[in-house]
């Protein structure tokens, strides 16, 4: 059975946007009819797709208006969209606002059209915090018809923090394997000025504060190994105190900025470690996509990110905020090949069961849920 999806999402760079799009692209390749609608087009859709249309939220900037009427406007294109293709189900990754205006939309439309929505993190964990908010986010999700949260530990946090009567089924991310994969570009190094002998840790995210990039710097300075490096991939509100900070430390000649890059395998596929000690992480994508590309990665034990990293197995979980612990983990992965080696089979075989084929499958057997009941 095949359906007529709407899917809402961040269309910019993070892991929501990345597996809304990956998720889309997947359904559209089973023959489903998907409706990405967002305000730009997502930047992984980059190839035409014939199951695939994209509607544009053009926001109205008459000048009245204090803040332009986003939601309200995405509210609306739903409901045309609705009317116009007929959609079977939407599905709205994030609380707030999509699955809001995923369930004002639908009343525009004066229709039933079930959503599904899915839970990413900083809605329940961030905006979580924020009282004002909270009765928004039980609207969307009290309206949905099925709610995923994309690890145990967010679908834990959602019951304590929202409401603990939540139906919530936990689907967790995936990546496409064929993208994700041990291949090594044999220039890469070179053209980032690393030798041969060089060990090379990296660090990919949205340089926010929660990412915790400092502590990613402190961990990095601890270490104490022979020709170390440290790639930063990325580009966000903290980048240039972080550059600052490169060179307070004196780590300007060992730390390389590789700015905002949108295909991370290639560089992953360079690195011998990869690190991410955030605050808050609901899953983690890039630690998954390391992974299958065959890099240990020494993580912090925030949210979800235990359920992607395995401590000792196919990388090392350390405290949140403790340098000197993830200083040592790294030393240790850095230092000891044959240990990388084990850890980067572990890993290899590890990634498999995030493999798209079988999540993507739990997608479409949640739609045909929510449609026949
Ligand atoms: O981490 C971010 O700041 C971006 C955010 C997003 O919207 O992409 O990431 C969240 O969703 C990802 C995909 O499910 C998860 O892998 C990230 O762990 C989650 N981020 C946080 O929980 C902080």
């Amino acid at each position: 059975m095949t359906y007529r999806i709407g899917i809402l999402c961040y269309p910019s760079v993070g892991g929501s946007g990345i597996l809304a799009t990956e998720l889309g692209m997947k359904l559209a390749d089973r023959g489903h009819d998907v409706h990405f609608i967002t305000s730009s087009m997502p930047f992984r859709l980059n190839a035409y797709h014939p199951n695939i249309t994209f509607h544009q939220v053009e926001i109205n900037q008459y000048s009245v208006f204090r803040y332009p009427p986003y939601d309200m406007t995405l509210s609306a294109k739903i409901a045309s969209v609705i009317q116009s293709f007929g959609l079977d189900v939407i599905h709205a990754h994030y609380a707030v606002p999509h699955a809001v205006c995923a369930a004002l939309g639908r009343e525009m439309a004066g229709v039933k059209t079930p959503i599904v929505s899915t839970l990413h993190g900083t809605d329940i964990t961030v905006l979580g915090e924020d009282e004002e908010l909270k009765p928004a986010i039980l609207y969307g999700l009290r309206q949905s018809n099925a709610i995923t949260a994309v690890s145990h530990s967010l679908k834990r946090e959602t019951e304590e923090r929202i409401a603990s009567d939540l139906p919530i089924q936990v689907i967790h991310n995936f990546i496409d394997e064929s993208v994700y994969t041990p291949q090594l570009d044999p220039t890469l190094r070179e053209r980032y000025g690393l030798s041969d002998e060089d060990r090379v840790a990296i660090h990919i995210s949205n340089f926010r504060p929660v990412k915790r990039v400092d502590l990613v710097l402190e961990a990095f300075d601890q270490m104490d190994v022979p020709n170390k490096k440290l790639l930063l991939v990325g580009d966000g509100p903290l980048m240039g105190a972080m550059r600052r900070l490169v060179t307070e430390m004196g780590l300007e000649e060992q730390v390389i900025f590789a700015g905002k890059q949108e295909q991370v395998a290639a560089l992953l596929a360079i690195s011998d470690v990869h690190v991410l000690l955030s605050d808050k992480e609901a899953f983690g994508l890039v630690a998954l996509e390391a992974m299958a590309t065959g890099v240990p990665s020494v993580v912090s034990d925030a949210g979800g990110l235990p359920e992607v990293i395995t401590d000792g197995e196919d990388g090392f979980v350390v405290p949140k905020g403790d340098a000197s612990q993830a200083a040592s983990a790294m030393e240790r992965l850095l230092t000891n090949r044959s240990l990388r080696e084990r850890f980067r089979q572990n890993g290899l075989v590890k990634s498999r069961r995030f493999a798209s084929h079988d999540i993507v499958t739990e997608y479409e057997r949640l739609y045909e849920q929510v449609v026949t009941s």
